[in-house]
Formats: structure tokens, sequence, C-alpha cells
């Protein structure tokens, strides 16, 4: 794997793409990549004016590539009774309605904030066209500062996976394209800036396709995981003790049977909740181990250390949320409403040679959970008054 590839080499600047690597355009239902909740919003809507219907499935076909690009291959897969052109002009004003609501990654603004503070330069490299890169970037407040060059598709003559964006953004940035770190979600984007002679880290945002992406230097989970000092840049200095803090986010409801394996194999109990009522943490959480607080409502507050994501070593179809809390019950607690604060972050979902060194993993996970809770930062997150559920309140009570 891309592991072998790794050669470090100190880099000066960093050139990052925009779609699916800060800004979560990449939308993942289940096993199913649907591209983003926008776009499939726009085409489901635009597709049905010419009597189609649109297949979330196939979407993966146009993701990492140009507007054009994409556009022809919706033509022609739905075999729409419109010219390019056509299509192109009517669609647009659709999707300048929606960017506002696009919501940037987990990462993306901690990554941007540091970099900026150390005065890295930073280019931003999108096959879109440059005004819709500057429109998009608009809503992020300090964005716009961050980058001294933005390349867009429509000033180069050929988008990703041609080099020439990459080269453009350093020659603009005024160094050589070897001392340039690039950050990508797509497999254009990475062939890309590897033909440049960059460095390339790849953050895929289809899950499970780590493997096809092996001419990357590193590939990582998502940005929270990005190790900037391997790179020759300045280290994140948020890390706490084994843990990175997170803006925190609720999540509750009853507990439901899960896949029946948390204490029968793994001997660690995983209260399972509701797939409707997270499923915006599923696709804006990238998969990892996080911890948090948990509020049952019978029994009080508890520890909790949970994953999120696929399960690799059991290679399951759908991504879940498993929290594991703290403490002995001695007995289950099916269909009582469980509350979870998340408020910080441990590692990637990883897979193990052994059952025994997935569970070796997890028990240290929830030590190092155990142990972070108590530091001031965490600690005050136990009393949210999220978590603090009475019987009574359930039936009010409203996830948020
Ligand atoms: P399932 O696959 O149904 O989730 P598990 O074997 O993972 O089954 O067991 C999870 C269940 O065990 C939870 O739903 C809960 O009722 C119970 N349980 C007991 N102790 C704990 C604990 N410390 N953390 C999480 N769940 C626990
Ligand atoms: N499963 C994996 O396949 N890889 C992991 O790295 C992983 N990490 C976990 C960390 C924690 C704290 C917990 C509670 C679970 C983790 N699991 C992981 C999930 C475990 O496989 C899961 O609890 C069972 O699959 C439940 O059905
Ligand atoms: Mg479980």
């Amino acid at each position: 794997m891309a592991e072998s590839n790794f050669v470090p080499r100190a880099t000066s600047h960093v050139i990052l793409d925009l779609d699916g690597t800060l800004l979560n355009t990449v939308f993942i239902l289940y096993e199913y990549l649907v591209t983003d909740a926008i776009t499939n919003e726009v085409l489901k809507v635009f597709i049905m004016r010419y009597g189609k219907e649109w297949d979330s499935r196939k979407a993966h076909r146009i993701v990492g590539r140009t507007p054009a690009e994409a556009a022809a291959i919706i033509v022609e897969d739905y075999e729409l009774s419109c010219t390019l052109e056509e299509f192109i002009s009517q669609i647009t004003p659709m999707f300048f309605d929606q960017w506002c609501n696009i919501k940037p990654l987990p990462g993306s603004n901690r990554l941007i904030k540091h970099l900026t503070s150390h005065g890295i330069p930073m280019a931003l490299a999108s096959n879109s066209p440059k005004s819709n890169i500057e429109e998009k970037i608009s809503f992020h407040e300090g964005w716009k500062e961050a980058f001294s060059v933005i390349v867009g598709g429509d000033e180069v003559n050929m988008g990703k996976p041609s080099p020439e964006i990459f080269v453009e953004a350093a020659k603009r940035l005024n160094v050589d394209p070897s001392t340039c770190l690039v950050v990508e979600d797509s497999l254009p984007g990475v062939t890309a800036g590897k033909e440049a002679g960059m460095l390339v880290v790849a953050v895929p945002s289809i899950p499970k396709q780590g493997g096809l992406y092996n001419s990357a230097d590193e590939v990582i989970n998502s940005l929270l995981d990005l190790h900037l000092e391997k790179w020759g840049l300045p280290p994140f200095d948020d890390w706490v003790e084994d843990t990175l803090p997170i803006e925190p986010c609720y999540i509750g409801g009853p507990v439901v049977k899960g896949f029946g394996r948390g204490s029968k194999i793994l001997g660690i109990p995983t209260a399972n909740l509701p797939a409707e009522n997270f499923s915006s943490v599923l696709s804006e959480h990238t998969s990892g181990v996080y911890f948090g607080w948990a509020g049952l409502s019978s029994q009080g507050i508890f520890k909790m250390v949970m994953s999120i994501g696929w399960n690799p070593y059991f290679d399951n179809a759908e991504k879940t949320v498993e929290p594991w809390l703290l403490h002995d019950f001695g007995e289950d607690f099916y269909g009582e409403e469980l509350r979870l604060a998340i408020v910080g972050y441990i590692r990637p979902e990883a897979n193990f040679p052994t059952l025994e060194s997935l569970i070796a993993r997890i028990h240290e996970d929830g030590r190092i959970a155990e142990r972070a809770l108590d530091l001031p930062i965490y600690a005050g997150y136990k009393d949210s008054p999220y978590l603090k559920i009475s019987c009574n309140e359930v039936i009010t009570g409203r996830p948020v």
C-alpha cells in the first residue's frame, strides 16, 4: 500500500483541493455514494424535469470530474434531450442557490487556521471555475484571506488528472513544485499532484477505496489524521494526552439491538441507537474512534468511548455508531433513552490481524477516554443539560 511509497521530504507550501477535501460535498448514505447532498438534490430535480429518474448509485461516475465532464456523463447516461450547453446554463443557477449550505469537513477549519497562523503559504486548486470556488469559500470565515493563490479549472487547458492546475498553483506561489504538499480526496486529483512532482496526501471521500490511491505518498482517513511534521511543516499543537478536542456533537435515542456480537465476540458491549436519530452524524463525521459522556435515563451519566464507521475488522456494509459505556451495568438496557455528548477524537478506525489485537486496542481507547474525560476541557460537558434526562422527559426530549 501507500506506506511503502512514503518518502519524507520537507515541504514549505500547501495546495488544497476544495470539494470533498475541505468541504463536505461528498455525501455517503450507507454504502452508496450519492455525491454531495446538494448535487444529489439538484440533479434529482433537474433530471426529473426531463422525465427521467436520478439513480444516486451512479453518482460515483462524476466525482472528481470537471463540471463539463460531469455534465457530459450525465447527459449521456440519462439520454437527456438537451445539449451540453443547455444543461450547464440551466443547472448552474440551481447550484448557486445551494452553496451557502455546504459544510466544512471535520478538520478543515483547524487546518486552515493552523497553517495561516504559522504563515505557511496556501493555494486552492480545484477543477471548478474560479468564480465558483470564490463563491463557495465566501461562506466560511477566514478562508478567502487564507489562500494567496486560487487556481480554477477554467484557468488551465486541462483539469485534473492533468498536472496543469497544480503546476500553475506552484508557479503563482513562486515555488518549485517539489516543495509543495497537496491534500486531495479524489483519484484524478492525486494523479495530478504526483504528475506535477508534488508530495500528495490522499483523504479519500469514498470509503473502503484506500487501495486505489497507491500513488499517493500517504492515505489518511480524515484531515484530523494529518501529521504535518511528516512533511516538514509545523505540527498541530492541539492534541491533549492522545486526544483531539472536537466541536461537541449531541445525539440520542432509545437503545436498539445491534449486530449482537459486541459482548459475545469481543466482551465489549456497545449500545446501538436507531440510525434515523443520527443520520447527520453519520454523514458529517468521518469514521473513527471518539469519546464523550453518556446519559442513560434511569442510571445517570457515564464516561463513554465509541467508534463511528464500518468496523473494518468485520467489514460491515453499513456505517454505525458503537458506544461503549465505561461502567459495569451487569445487565442490558435495551429500550432505555441514551444521550451522548461526543467531545473528542482518538484515532481512525483500523483493521487488526487478530481479534485479540482489536480487543486490546479498544481497551486502550477506553483507558485514553477514561483519563481524558477528567481533563477540564472535557469534564465540563458532563453537566450538559442534554444528558440529564429523567424518564418523564424522554417523551418530549428531542435529539439535537
Ligand atoms: P448489540 O449488538 O445488540 O448492541 P451487544 O453485545 O453490543 O449487543 O450489547 C450491547 C447491549 O448491552 C446494549 O444495548 C446494552 O443494553 C447492554 N450493555 C450493558 N452494559 C453496557 C455497556 N457498558 N455499554 C454499552 N452497552 C451495555
Ligand atoms: N472495529 C474495527 O473494526 N476497527 C476498529 O478500529 C474499532 N475500534 C473500536 C473502538 C471502540 C472504542 C469501540 C467501542 C469499538 C471499535 N470497533 C472497531 C468496533 C467493534 O468492532 C464493534 O464494537 C463491533 O463490531 C460491534 O458490533
Ligand atoms: Mg452493539
